[in-house]
């Protein structure tokens, strides 16, 4: 955000009119390359080559759960430990750290859900320079080598990752400062960094000599402590790596911000090598497709969590969020590798397939002499310990299945999250709200929830309403109450700097802030002005914060205001990279370098948790959040941030929510529309059609945007407009099934074809489709002036039918689908069964007990099944009290079933079957409904030869009841 907050509006307008007007393009000055990031340059400087470290084989000591040995750097003689669990369901967990740290080194908390069960781990060979464990029941083997030290995990005869065998494990050691280092030595450091940087840093690797790894003048004795995994290391000798610091080890500058490091050089890295792996995906946030490419030549994936104002596309820059997630995906297998580390990190990607042709990579297999592909991923981190889980899969729902029993699946949003949402930076006021709700009942669109943007707080006081602009917003609140609607403000965690705020005084007076290095409360610049920052890392804090939800502390707040936070990577205009210093100081004496990248997770923790406690308990909370990490999915929705009205920036939310997906974060979405810019009619409508079929569905826009709600663009478009919202209600005990399956199984809801797919190749690079759940394969129309689309339906020997004709059509094919205005291209895969709710109304509580209809679309052997999740919407009742209903519908031998897919669960609903729409059928002679009492009617249909639809009338069984349907 390069903006100037606090100056008055017509700088502001000034400021935005010129950035409206001109293409965007991020300051690309403001944000550090790898090169001017001390630690990525020293981490990258490494070459691959032999690694200095040995693994001291006679130290292991196999626990009852975890195998531990030393690791030795055998130049600066400082020890390492190394630990080692075969974790249930397929997973590995690698850790290493220092044996014996000058101090403690930041481990991350509050991300893993659980401390996952363990695997009984045991020696199953070794000989002189290697150990082999066994770890687990599946078959995995890690073979440890000793010199240099790599692993390699290997099931039954296959080889599935090796770590370190680049040999770019490298392991920043606490150490002391020298008072005097800088000032008498730091001229001759630069010699000495530059000869030991011929010893580490070159191509062609040699062992270092005694003498190189020897005495160095004036070097601190790493202290000793205890060495539980054995004491066979040499104890570090006076040349322990502080000779090898590069100047700036201790200080850093960038632009005008001076980090004052003073734990110097902490970094760690390390290498993983995934044979048969041509494709990687994962680590969000990246404006970029959604297979990673190598990063080779150029600056590695960064994850920082940064507020880039007006970010480019196609890039590896960091963005608001961070999931350090990496998959790797082969027609063969999926395997995950999570890095669970909170600071600055950046990640390269290296392939010998990368820029090799098809036929070049057909040609190495004919002559019998093309490698196995390969691709290695090296991860780089400011701080902390490796603290590494290796997902063994092997499909890629299994590497879900075990990201989410590590990290926790998607929060069940409340159902009025999943409807429409209208946003829009800002509306003015009172008046402005009611208008734009009536615009939504006049033009019969659709809408769930209406936005309030910063300008509706006092001064950017959040927590409170501007008096002249919203002088009643309980009234507001009501009146959107009534009309079944929601309200969601801005909760920013910049605090404005005011003595007259009380939000503020509370925080001081309880020392609830972050703090500088000198030990004052941190402030910084941004848009109430001068501000500080709630310590979120501290539990009381957090507690605090909660309460600030209940209604009588933030006053004005009903039932129906949920919460937006945004602005929580957290943005400091004034700081370095538009962030916090990291040398600012969080609770237990942390410094911000060491958990940057979860500030925003905890943020959305502690309003979510607001939300549940002002409610006693029982409501679940809708929380949005721009910044998150690992875990960040147990607290609501996110979304990609300030993208423009560019068709670009349309394409490229498709891979960017995919990619958040397979993080774990199913609830994303983009603002529809664009956020910066005015977008044209075509744009917007095509921007509602996508947005309609992605998770969260908000259109959003700039303060200096012209209005653009969507019946500002004449009839045909707010006719097309209403289509698209419909479309979306209509599916939404649809979506809402599916979030209660990412919910239950860590799925994502949005997903790319080869989690379908595993095994179809053409699947692996595709940006422009995805499917929802398991049953509909979506292809927006994402390109200006399209008369068409290519559409690859996947699947040997499947079939799928266009939701918008009921056509069927065979796979695997490429299917040429030609557009107009009104399409939106969507198939249902044969062998599934859809649940709709077609009458639509103004809300989706409004739509609360209306009746279903099926769409059955059989596969070519004429089966089909799918499910319906129905609870009331809100409150926590289905997880506390099983007040729910999971149903479960097949279709085989011409009969379509109802039964429960759980019976724990148990919910009454007057809800009730008004159609069946079954796709691929033939004609039947009569249709019989045989309900549960044994009973038999005869239903009406009507029978579409043409498109062999088969339409069956008014069931009117009730939706909870166990029924069958027989076609005769
Ligand atoms: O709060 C104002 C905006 C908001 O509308 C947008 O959605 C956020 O991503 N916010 C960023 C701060 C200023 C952006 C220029």
């Amino acid at each position: 955000m390069a903006a100037a907050p606090g100056r008055r509006r017509p700088a502001v307008l000034l400021w935005a009119a010129v950035c409206l007007a001109t293409a965007l393009a991020v300051d690309r000055s403001n944000f550090k390359t790898c090169e001017q990031s001390g630690f990525c340059r020293r981490q990258r400087g490494l070459q691959p080559g032999h690694s200095p470290y040995r693994a001291l084989l006679e130290s292991l000591q196999l626990g009852p759960d975890a195998a531990r040995l030393q690791l030795v750097n055998e130049v600066t003689k400082v020890p390492l430990l190394l630990e080692l669990w075969g974790l249930q369901g397929n997973v590995t967990r690698i850790r290493i750290k220092e044996l014996n740290p000058l101090r403690p080194r930041f481990e991350v908390p509050d991300v893993l859900v659980a401390e996952p069960p363990v695997e009984r781990l045991a020696v199953t060979g070794r000989d002189e320079g290697s150990l082999e464990l066994s770890l687990g029941p599946a078959g995995h083997r890690l073979l440890v080598t000793e010199k240099p030290f790599r692993m390699d995990l290997l099931q039954g005869r296959e080889l599935l990752c090796s770590v370190n065998a680049r040999g770019l494990l490298f392991f920043e050691h606490l150490r002391q400062r020298r008072d005097s280092f800088s000032d008498k030595v730091s001229s001759s450091v630069g010699s000495l960094w530059d000869k030991i940087k011929t010893l580490f840093h070159r191509d062609t690797p040699r062992e270092p000599t005694a003498e190189e790894g020897g005495a160095a003048e004036g070097q601190e004795e790493t202290t000793g402590g205890t060495e539980d995994a054995g004491t066979q290391s040499e104890k570090p000798t006076e040349a322990t790596a502080e000779a090898a610091e590069e100047p700036g080890s201790w200080e850093e500058t960038f632009k005008t911000h001076t980090d004052t490091k003073p734990n110097g050089p902490t970094s760690v890295g390390l290498d993983f090598s995934l044979p048969g792996f041509e494709h990687v995906y994962g680590i969000p946030e990246h404006a970029d497709s959604l297979r990673l490419r190598t990063t080779e030549g150029g600056d590695p994936y960064r994850l920082y969590n940064l507020d880039v104002f007006q970010y480019e596309l196609y890039n590896p820059m960091a963005l608001y969020g961070s999931v350090p997630l990496l998959l790797a995906h082969s027609a063969r297998r999926t395997l995950g590798i999570f890095w669970l580390n909170a600071a600055e990190t950046w990640v390269d990607i290296s392939s010998n397939t990368a820029g090799k042709t098809l036929f070049g990579k057909l040609l190495d297999y004919m002559q019998g002499g093309g490698e196995t592909p390969q691709t290695d991923v090296r991860w780089m981190s400011e701080s902390g310990i490796v603290d590494v889980f290796l997902l063994l899969g092997p499909t890629p729902a299994a590497v879900a299945g075990q990201y989410a029993a590590l990290t926790g699946t998607q929060a069940l949003p409340p159902l009025f999250a999943l409807g429409y949402h209208q946003s829009r930076w800002n509306y003015n006021d009172e008046e402005d709200v009611a208008a734009v709700e009536r615009g939504f009942e006049e033009h019969a669109v659709p809408c769930d929830v209406l936005w309030l943007d910063i300008e509706h707080a006092d001064g950017k006081r959040y927590f409170t309403w501007d008096p002249s602009k919203f002088p009643r917003p309980r009234d507001m609140l009501q009146r959107l109450a009534a009309k079944k609607r929601k309200m969601v403000s801005i909760v920013d965690p910049h605090i404005k700097v005011d003595s007259g705020y009380r939000v503020h005084n509370e925080l001081r007076s309880r020392g609830f802030y972050v703090k500088t290095k000198d030990g004052s409360d941190y402030e910084g610049w941004c848009w109430p002005g001068s501000a500080a920052y709630p310590d979120f890392t501290n539990p009381e804090m957090r507690a605090w914060w909660a309460s600030m939800f209940a209604y009588d502390q933030y006053e004005g707040s009903t039932e129906n205001l949920f919460t937006w936070n945004d602005m929580n990577e957290p943005s400091v205009f004034s700081g370095p990279e538009v962030t916090m210093h990291k040398d600012a100081v969080h609770h237990g004496g942390w410094e911000h370098r060491d958990l940057h990248n979860l500030y925003g997770l905890y943020v959305q923790m502690a309003t979510a948790e607001g939300q549940i406690q002002r409610s006693g308990g029982q409501h679940r909370p809708f929380v949005l959040s721009r910044a998150f990490f690992a875990g960040s999915q147990r607290y609501g929705a996110v979304w990609t941030g300030d993208n423009a009205a560019e068709w670009e920036h349309l394409k490229i939310s498709i891979p960017m929510c995919l990619s958040f997906g397979l993080a774990g974060l199913s609830f994303c979405g983009s603002d529809v529309g664009g956020f910066f810019k005015n977008p044209e009619a075509e744009l917007l409508v095509r921007w509602y059609q996508a947005g309609a079929f992605q998770p969260f569905f908000r259109a959003h826009a700039h303060l200096d945007t012209a209005r653009r709600e969507p019946w500002l663009f004449g009839e045909e478009n707010v006719a097309l407009i209403r289509a698209a919202i419909r479309q979306r209600y209509a599916l939404l005990p649809f979506w809402y099934t599916a979030f209660y399956r990412s919910h239950r199984h860590g799925l994502p809801v949005m997903r790319p074809l080869w989690m379908e797919y595993p095994e179809d190749a053409t699947t692996f690079a595709i940006d422009d489709q995805y499917m929802i759940d398991r049953a509909l394969l979506v292809h927006p129309v994402t390109e200006q002036g399209a008369r068409g689309v290519q559409v690859y339906l996947p699947g040997k020997g499947e079939v799928w039918y266009d939701v918008a004709s009921l056509q069927k059509h065979h796979a695997p094919q490429t299917l040429y689908v030609p557009v107009t205005m009104s399409s939106v291209p969507v198939f249902q895969r044969g062998g599934t069964v859809v649940p709709r709710q077609e009458r639509v109304r103004r809300s989706t509580e409004c739509m609360r007990g209306d009746p279903f209809t099926l769409y059955v679309a059989l596969s070519p052997q004429g089966t089909a099944e799918g499910d319906l999740f129905l609870d009331d919407g809100q409150s926590f009742d289905y997880e506390t009290k099983a007040r729910y209903l999971h149903r479960q519908f097949t279709f085989a031998g011409n009969t379509l079933t109802a039964s429960s897919a759980d019976p724990r669960g148990s919910f009454d609903t007057p809800a009730w079957l008004e159609r069946v729409v079954i796709l691929g059928a033939g004609k039947p002679a009569a249709v019989v409904l045989r309900p549960a009492d044994g009973s038999e009617t005869r239903l009406d249909f009507q029978h579409e030869a043409e498109t062999s639809v088969l339409t069956l009338r008014k069931p009117g069984v009730r939706i909870g009841d166990d029924w069958a349907i027989v076609l005769r």
